[in-house]
């Protein structure tokens, strides 16, 4: 059994809160115990992180900077096989994606804006004025302050450090509120925060659930400058609210409800195998899933039953063992948010082509388990179609024409990713275009370059964070105008 202390000004510290359990989903299991800040520690950690801001981190060049992030990259790629344990007993997520995935972008994240930082620049303007000897105008670059990063449990430490790695980068101090599902991952990164050298204060980690708890107290604390947040929709909106007080800025990374389009040209092979992943991968649990699929008539019939027998040959159980391709959902309570969606669409009539329920798995009958699960033919304002189920499932609606199809795909007050299936590379751009979503793929899924835009339109988001546009939130402009 572990205990996840909170990380306050470079030590491990218990909080006043009620503690709660964390759980592992492949056995429901309790492995350890939160130990939940509460007021105190979160005023403690913002103070701390203030405080930092004034110190020998205030100080450093960028180039001191940038050394120190890469070696927190060391410092996680030293620990792997830590990480790995901690983030896999967190989600019950197979050890194929945690290792390839969660854990090669925690270091990478930090590599990536230690690299970015060394060639951040800002404009001058040269003016004229009515004496002749005109003036400079030139922008410095300053950190906000204090961020404060609030996080949620699907991929944990790459979540994490996608906001982490910049606000360092950027000159920040940061409290990072860890999702309560997932606490193991941020606390082990104290470690490596301290034994990388860098100063206290300026990574801290406050444990505890949103409302009323942990997450309500930092986005509302004063002395918090900018809040970074992924997470549902909803609770981007609260987020938002509380960051209104101060007048905060924030950048919201929130839900989606993805369209896959998949024309009758496409490369079949390798669209069943994107779209395979975009459905099924991490348990569905992955804000840039499809569970919208619109596919165009003709191969309708045949890509439905391939994909169908994509999902019913995934192999649940023990995340540890390499055969394992598929975790459990995150807890009991998402496992009986996804089932309802899978009543909601028994109901409503759908055809299961495969899945649509609780499987059975051999010697972890207590896990959180959902069959990855493919429907058709239910209508376009079905629950199943317009709301965010975040779980292995998609449906199928098939289509005629490419017009159709857009007009289908941005049926939704989502707006965050879609992958575009065709060989029609006019058609690609087109489409492209016109779908009205922060990030597209086409022929591919997933495929990330960290130096590009990242974010959503409508409710899936505010900001793009990534490359240049990271430093554009985690930096403040600010305008020096030299008379000469
Ligand atoms: P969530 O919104 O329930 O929780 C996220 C975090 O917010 C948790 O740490 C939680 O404790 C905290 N929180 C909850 N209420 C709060 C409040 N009132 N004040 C402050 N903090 C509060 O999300 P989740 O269930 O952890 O994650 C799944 C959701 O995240 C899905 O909707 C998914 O689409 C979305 N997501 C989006 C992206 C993206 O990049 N757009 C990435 C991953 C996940
Ligand atoms: O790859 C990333 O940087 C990123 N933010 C991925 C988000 C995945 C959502 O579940």
């Amino acid at each position: 059994m572990s205990t996840f202390l909170n990380f306050i000004d470079g030590q491990f510290v218990k909080g006043s809160a009620e503690p709660f359990a964390d759980h592992f989903p492949t056995t429901g299991e309790v492995i350890g115990d939160i130990s939940a800040a509460g007021k105190a520690e979160v005023d403690a950690a913002v103070g701390a992180a203030k405080t930092a801001l004034k110190g020998p981190w205030g100080r450093m060049t960028v180039q001191e900077r940038s050394n120190l992030l890469r070696k927190v990259a060391e410092g996680i790629n030293a620990r792997f096989d830590e990480f790995l344990a901690a983030e896999i007993r967190d989600t019950g997520k197979p050890r194929s994606i945690a290792s390839h995935i969660d854990i090669p972008r925690g270091a990478a994240n930090f590599n990536v804006f230690a690299d970015q930082i060394l060639t951040a620049s800002t404009e001058t303007f040269e003016m004229a004025t009515p004496d002749g000897a005109g003036a400079l105008n030139y922008a410095l670059r300053v950190p906000r302050g204090v961020i404060a990063v609030v996080c949620p449990w699907n991929l944990p430490l790459l979540l994490m450090t996608w906001k982490v790695a910049p606000a360092l980068a950027c000159g920040n101090t940061v409290v990072v509120k860890p999702s309560e599902e997932t606490p193991a991952t941020a606390t082990l990164l104290g470690e490596v925060m301290n034994a990388a050298g860098i100063p206290r204060g300026v990574y801290n980690v406050v444990h505890g659930k949103g409302p009323d708890a942990a997450g309500e107290f930092l986005t509302k604390h004063p002395d918090v400058d900018g809040i970074t947040f992924t997470g549902e929709t909803r609770t981007g909106e609260a987020i938002m609210r509380a960051a209104s007080t101060g007048v905060r800025p924030v950048s919201l990374e929130l839900g989606g409800k993805n369209a896959g389009i998949v024309f009758e040209d496409a490369d079949m092979e390798a669209a069943l195998e994107g779209i395979g992943r975009s459905c099924f991968a991490n348990t569905g649990q992955v804000c840039l899933g499809t569970e919208r699929l619109y596919v165009q008539r003709k191969i309708f019939d045949q890509f439905a039953e391939a994909l169908a027998a994509k999902a019913r040959g995934y192999r649940l159980g023990d995340p540890f063992q390499n055969g394992t391709t598929m975790g459990p959902v995150i807890s009991a309570e998402h496992q009986e948010k996804v089932l309802s969606y899978y009543e909601r669409a028994r109901n409503g009539g759908a055809t299961v082509l495969a899945g649509g329920g609780v499987p059975g798995v051999e010697g972890y009958p207590d896990g959180y388990w959902v069959e990855p699960t493919v429907w058709t033919g239910l209508p376009k304002d079905s629950p199943v179609i317009t709301q965010e189920i975040f779980g292995p499932c998609t449906h199928i609606t098939p289509f005629d024409t490419e017009e159709e199809a857009l007009e289908l795909a941005n049926d939704s007050p989502y707006g965050l990713a879609t992958s575009i299936w065709t060989t029609n590379l006019s058609r690609a751009h087109r489409v492209a275009r016109s779908v009205e979503v922060g990030i597209t793929w086409v022929n591919s899924w997933f495929l990330r370059d960290l130096r590009t835009p990242f974010g959503g339109s409508k409710a899936s988001g505010i900001g793009r964070e990534g490359g240049v546009h990271s430093l554009e939130f985690y930096t403040e402009l600010r305008n020096v105008c030299v008379k000469l």
